[in-house]
């Protein structure tokens, strides 16, 4: 097995692609070198009279191949690291920096970093921000701009490795007054390696415990996950996504199962009894959409209260689609890029396939989803913003997707930003304050604060 590959998915494989093909150029090195230096030796023998020339030669060619072992082993070093998806460290800034955008100068600064591949954050009323990280799995709070390093006491047993852990966060409408936040992780089943995805519930009162866990949904069996992601819709129920349907296998065609479906639970749990499938004996009832791959960010329109999702194709083919109750979006049998090895996929629409919004093409991976609706970015209100953790398959290349549309919801004006930061954006969210907020997952993970500049 190539390392990795199937513990990081694709939004990793350039990763590895990058170790192999450094790699491969280290070694065609060292085997060039040595076949210099065999030559000058065997030339230094011919050429008795020039002895010390031969000698000097041999020197430097000796000092190469330390050089080239050198890089070798540092290869060797950071092989499980890059296989692991720990990508190129590209440092954060250390100070906050301004950054340009088609109609803003912008301040970027870092709010809290240090924190290992975190999947999502979830910014509170009064400030505070939960971050989720994955694979500890931990809860940990950023107050006053300050981490603190305890994670908060009260989480659940939750199942990790492979994509599965803790994922993502959503606190519920009413926070305010019942200071519940709802959380997605998997619960590891008693039948071998299975696992299931699991939906629970804690009040987070400011301290260092969460309070009155309630599990409150337990998935079906699984052996490969994804990501999830939560949003509450205007009518108070929860919109819930489950990976896993990754492959060419038609997981996500199978209305038995949860991989590559969208759920729709009530805030208890609870399937509504309006859910496109009740009735069906042949459909579990919490599906809401299903034929979709990984999806990595949801959203609700703040005029139309439309559902907008994210959804990761194989190779590019990345999309936003907006979710009808019981539709069928397509993968694996049809989407918009090709499948992980190359093959392009079927895309034409056709009957029974909803269309997608929006693609990318190359892919960028795309994460959290954010309708802008602050005073701090007038210009950009009502935009829709979505993370980017690589485009096109490289390394180093994340960023902020800006989307305009007119009120057809046509795409208008498309433009990616904070680029220069190089990291791996897994969320974005709107704080309290009106700013936009990016969670980077990193090995050191950031939550960057993004501003007007003055
Ligand atoms: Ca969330």
């Amino acid at each position: 097995m190539v390392l990795g590959e199937q513990e990081f998915g694709e939004d990793n494989i350039s990763i590895i692609t990058q170790f192999r093909n450094n790699w491969s150029r280290y070694w065609k090195k060292i085997v060039n070198y040595s076949a210099n230096l065999g030559a000058h030796l065997s030339q230094c023998r011919s050429k008795p009279y020039d002895h010390n020339h031969c000698y000097r030669e041999f020197q430097m060619n000796r000092f190469s191949i330390a050089l080239f072992s050198l890089l070798l082993m540092q290869a060797i070093y950071t092989g499980p690291a890059y296989s692991q998806g720990r990508q190129i460290p590209y440092p954060l800034p250390a100070e906050p920096i301004l950054l340009e955008t088609y109609d803003s100068r912008i301040k970027v600064s870092v709010v809290a970093s240090g924190i290992p591949r975190p999947f999502s954050f979830q910014l509170l009323p009064d400030g505070d921000i939960l971050v989720a990280d994955r694979y500890t799995p931990a809860l940990r709070v950023i107050r006053n701009d300050h981490l603190d390093p305890e994670p908060l006491k009260g989480l659940p047993s939750i199942r990790t490795g492979f994509h599965s852990g803790l994922l993502d966060l959503e606190a519920h409408p009413q926070y305010a007054t019942n200071q519940l936040v709802y959380f997605t992780y998997h619960t590891a089943l008693e039948s071998g390696n299975a696992y299931a995805i699991t939906l629970g519930r804690a009040r987070y009162d400011g301290s260092d415990t969460l309070k009155d866990f309630e599990q409150l949904y337990l998935g079906t069996p699984m052996t490969i996950s994804g990501g999830s992601r939560l949003v509450f819709a205007p009518d108070g129920t929860i919109f819930m996504t489950v990976g896993g349907a990754m492959d060419r296998q038609p997981l996500a065609q199978d209305l038995t199962r949860l991989e590559g479906k969208l759920l729709r639970l009530n805030d208890d749990g609870s399937v509504p009894q309006d859910n496109p499938f009740v009735g069906r004996t042949d459909v579990r009832p919490e599906i809401y959409s299903y034929g979709h791959r990984d999806q990595y960010g949801l959203a609700i329109h703040p005029e139309t209260g439309e559902l907008f999702h994210a959804e990761l194709g194989p190779l590019g083919g990345d999309k936003i689609n907006i979710i009808k109750a019981g539709a069928n979006y397509g993968w694996p049998l049809y989407g918009y890029g090709s499948y992980n090895d190359g093959e392009p996929m079927q895309h034409l629409n056709r009957e029974g396939i909803e269309p997608a919004l929006i693609i990318w093409q190359p892919g960028i991976v795309p994460s959290g989803l954010l309708f802008y609706e602050g005073e701090a970015f007038p210009q950009w209100r009502g935009n829709l913003f979505a993370g980017s953790i690589q485009r096109g398959r490289l390394p180093g290349t994340g960023g902020l997707e800006r989307i305009v549309f007119d009120d057809r919801m046509w795409e208008q004006q498309r433009e990616t930003i904070a680029t220069e930061l190089r990291q791996r954006i897994r969320d974005v969210s709107q704080g309290p304050d009106g700013f936009i907020y990016l969670l980077t997952e990193e090995l050191d993970g950031a939550v960057i604060r993004i501003e007007p500049a003055q």
